[in-house]
C-alpha cells in the first residue's frame, strides 16, 4: 500500500511547492541569478564574486567580494548596500556603465560613485509622466534650482528659466536682440541651420555660466576660472525639447501664460520644439503657452525658445 501512495504524494507536494512559488513570484525571470529579475534588471551577466578590486577592497569602497548579492565595504563587511539597489549592476559594471578609470577597479567602488549611481537608477525608475494641470494624472510639480534652472519632479527633466523683458544685468531691455543675454524671454530665433537658434544652444553649452562671453569650448570649467562654471548652470548638454517633452510643461489649469511660474518669465506665445514636421519638411512643432495648443510653422518663422536638459 505504502509504495503506491508515494507518487502521489510526491505530486502533491510538487504542487504545494509551485503554488508556493508562484505565490511569491520566485519563479520569475533571474537569468544571471543576482537575486534582481530580469525585468528590473539593468545589467544582465552579473558575477558574484566579481572580478574588482583587483588589489584590496579601499576602506570607504564598495564590491560585491563574497558569494552573496549584498556589496562588502572596505574591512567592515557587509554594507547597507544591495543589488537591489543598483539594479541588478556589481561595481564593476558600474565603473563599465559610467565610464570610469582603473582606480575604481583596483580598489572597489567609492562612496560618490555609488550613491550617483544608486540616485540615476532611482530617477529611471521614479520618471513619471506628468498629469494636465486640470486635474487628470499625476499633479505638476517643479523645483527651482536657484541657478537658472528648474527641474520637473515627474519627469527628471531640468529646464531653462528665462529672464524679465525689463531685466537690466541681462540686458534683456535693449532693442537689439544680439546685445541681450540668450536667457532673455522676448528673443526670438529661427528653426533653421546657421540661425540664432544654434546661437541660442552654442552659448548655453559652450560659453561659462553668467559670462555669456567667455568661450570655455576647449578646455571646460578651466577657461572660466572665477566666473563660474562651464555651460548654463554648470551644463553642457542642453538641448531644444522635442515636441511632446515640450508639452510636458503645459499647464491646463487655466493659467496664463499656460505654464507654472516656477519656470520665470513666459510669454503667452509659440515655443519652437525640435520636432520637424513629417509632412511638410519645411516646417516645425512649435507649442503655444497662450493656450497650450500645439501648431506647425515655417522654420525661418521667429519664435521662442526654451531650453532643455537630462530627464529620467
Ligand atoms: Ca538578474
Ligand atoms: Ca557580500
Ligand atoms: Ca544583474
Amino acid at each position: 500500500m505504502m509504495k503506491e501512495q508515494k507518487p502521489f504524494m510526491l505530486l502533491i507536494v510538487a504542487v504545494g511547492m509551485l503554488t508556493v512559488a508562484l505565490a511569491s513570484g520566485a519563479w520569475a525571470l533571474d537569468s544571471d541569478n543576482d537575486g534582481v529579475e530580469d525585468a528590473i534588471d539593468f545589467c544582465p551577466d552579473t558575477v558574484i564574486p566579481e572580478d574588482v578590486p583587483k588589489i584590496f577592497l579601499g576602506f570607504h569602497r564598495f564590491a560585491l567580494t563574497d558569494d552573496d548579492t549584498t556589496f562588502n565595504r572596505g574591512k567592515k563587511g557587509e554594507s547597507s548596500i544591495t543589488l537591489a539597489d543598483t539594479a541588478g549592476c556589481s561595481c564593476e559594471q558600474i565603473i563599465d556603465i559610467s565610464g570610469l578609470g582603473k582606480f575604481n577597479r583596483k580598489f572597489g567602488c567609492s562612496k560618490d560613485v555609488m550613491r550617483t549611481f544608486i540616485a540615476a537608477v532611482d530617477g529611471g525608475v521614479c520618471a513619471v509622466f506628468p498629469g494636465d494641470g486640470a486635474g487628470n494624472g499625476p499633479e505638476l510639480s517643479y523645483t527651482d534650482n536657484g541657478d537658472g534652472t528648474v527641474t520637473d519632479n515627474n519627469t527628471g527633466y531640468m529646464w531653462e528659466v528665462k529672464l524679465p523683458a525689463a531685466d537690466v544685468g541681462g540686458n534683456c531691455a535693449d532693442g537689439d536682440q544680439a546685445n541681450r543675454s540668450v536667457h532673455c524671454v522676448n528673443n526670438l530665433y529661427t528653426w533653421i541651420g546657421g540661425s540664432p537658434y544654434e546661437v541660442f544652444l552654442e552659448t548655453l553649452n559652450n560659453k561659462c555660466d553668467g559670462d555669456e562671453s567667455i568661450d570655455c569650448t576647449a578646455g571646460g570649467d578651466a577657461d572660466c576660472g572665477a566666473d563660474g562654471p562651464c555651460g548654463h548652470a554648470g551644463f553642457r548638454d542642453w538641448e531644444i525639447p522635442h515636441v511632446k517633452l515640450l508639452q510636458s510643461i503645459v499647464d491646463y489649469s487655466g493659467s496664463y501664460p499656460t505654464i507654472d511660474p516656477t519656470f520665470g518669465p513666459t510669454a503667452g506665445s509659440f515655443y519652437w520644439s525640435l520636432t520637424s514636421y513629417a509632412f511638410y519638411p519645411r516646417g516645425a512643432w512649435n507649442v503655444d503657452f497662450g493656450n497650450g495648443s500645439v501648431n506647425f510653422g515655417h522654420k525661418s518663422d521667429l519664435l521662442r525658445v526654451r531650453a532643455v536638459r537630462g530627464g529620467g
